[in-house]
């Protein structure tokens, strides 16, 4: 059925959804998504995401499953399990966890036991919630202990965190991390983890589209026992996690996702992600990563001239976090709001040790994987960061907002979004 078509019938059925939706659509192309968690999917993800396999159910895995009928289920998944594999790599891989936390959650309870300790990054120095916040399940099943970035510069202290391990005697090491921007050499956790007999976990989902392209280390290859990572961020996959491990895990790990913790996997899902690890091995995929990692160097190399202070001073990678209590004396949800109202969507965010609470943090995150699929280069990244700066110095003034939305609006105008 042509799309056309399809929104006909939404528009009979049920018109409340269908204004929703193509509202989203055109906040979606009118603003810039700066949250660098967040990205456009391939064009081909939308397509497959909203196909006859989201009418399947799968319980099990190729060859082996529940229900009949899975003559072209067990193809894509064996396509998805294949591709990923060698794109990141790996001896194994999980491509049927529903999303990030399930995901880790999967690991966690099928390599350790309940009770057993982890080491992972603290959740203000950049961790996620999944590696152990205390409001998580998994801070309550297992004993999370914690290492942090080094004050002086943001590095990881490995001198502090291999004390930590040995004191500690943790079951499993992990890195990686949802608001930390720079990039450390894997060799070291793996070091650490081998001293004390610990496993190896990277949760890289948020720069798994760079490693895939080849442009950031890739864990695997340092010898980590596991990999995880979301399909949806870098990756400009369906909203989704995949796990990758060494062989001698792999039977635990498939385990531990069905039946362990979930029931059918979602195929619709599993077929978009196949695809996407597809493009995500082309020469037009690294040169996309190229300049997500360009972007975010001229993104923070602009605002930095412009006297904001970013946490530990620059990136690495496709993020920064900017310390908006210290640069515009506000806090991160003034922020937040106030770029809402020239249409660049961030996200208020904690900073190390952050003396503000997580509803009105001291810092704001910002990342380059989505502006950089509408093929913005350098000289937006510029424009960008003037936006962002006279924005959060014009003190609400409205006037000065609508100007500033204008120029956002004249940016996004030239550069349409993907798929939409
Ligand atoms: N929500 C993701 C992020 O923004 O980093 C992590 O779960």
């Amino acid at each position: 059925m042509p799309q056309s078509a399809e929104r006909a019938e939404l528009a009979a059925s049920d018109p409340e959804i269908l204004a929703a939706l193509e509202g989203e659509e055109a906040r979606q192309r009118a603003g810039l998504e700066l949250i660098p968690s967040e990205n456009y999917a391939f064009p081909e993800v939308l397509t497959l995401l909203g196909s006859a396999f989201t009418n399947k159910y799968s319980e099990g895995y190729p060859g082996r499953r529940y229900y009949g009928g899975q003559e072209y289920t067990d193809r894509i998944e064996s396509l998805a399990r294949e591709r990923a594999c060698a794109l990141f790599r790996a001896d194994h891989a999980n491509v049927q966890p529903l999303s990030g936390s399930p995901m880790n959650q999967a690991v966690y309870l099928g390599l350790l036991e309940p009770g057993d300790t982890i080491l992972a990054m603290d959740l203000s120095h950049g961790g996620h919630l999944t590696h152990g916040a205390p409001v998580s399940h998994m801070g309550r099943i297992f004993n999370f202990v914690r290492y942090k970035t080094d004050p002086r510069d943001g590095a990881i202290d490995f001198e502090a965190l291999r004390k930590v391990a040995r004191e500690a005697k943790p079951k499993m090491v992990v890195c990686g991390y949802s608001s930390y921007p720079r990039d450390y050499d894997y060799a070291d956790f793996k070091r650490v983890a081998d001293e004390v007999g610990a496993l190896t976990m990277a949760d890289v989902s948020h720069i798994g589209g760079l490693i895939a392209a080849n442009v950031m280390r890739n864990p695997l290859d340092a010898g980590f026992d596991v990999m995880t990572t979301t399909t949806h961020k870098s990756l400009r996959g369906p909203r989704g996690g995949l796990i990758l491990c060494k062989a001698e895990f792999a039977k635990k790990i498939d385990a531990s996702v069905f039946p362990g913790l979930q029931g059918g996997p979602h195929m619709n899902q599993v077929a978009a992600a196949a695809t996407t690890f597809r493009l995500a091995a082309t020469p037009a995929f690294r040169a996309y990563g190229t300049a997500v990692l360009a972007n975010a160097r001229a993104l923070a190399a602009a605002l930095t001239r412009r006297q904001v202070k970013l946490v530990t001073g620059g990136t690495d990678n496709h993020l920064m976090v900017l310390d908006v209590v210290q640069s515009f004396g506000l806090d991160g949800a003034k922020a937040q709001a106030a770029l809402d109202r020239v249409d660049l969507t961030t996200n208020k965010q904690v900073i190390p040790d952050d003396p503000l609470p997580p509803m009105r943090p001291s810092g704001i995150r910002l990342g380059t994987p989505a502006a950089t699929a509408r093929g913005m280069g350098a000289a937006e990244m510029e424009e960008i960061a003037a936006i962002i700066a006279e924005t959060l110095r014009a003190g609400g003034d409205a006037e000065a907002e609508a100007l500033l939305a204008a120029r956002t609006r004249a940016l996004t105008a030239r550069f349409p979004v993907p798929g939409l």
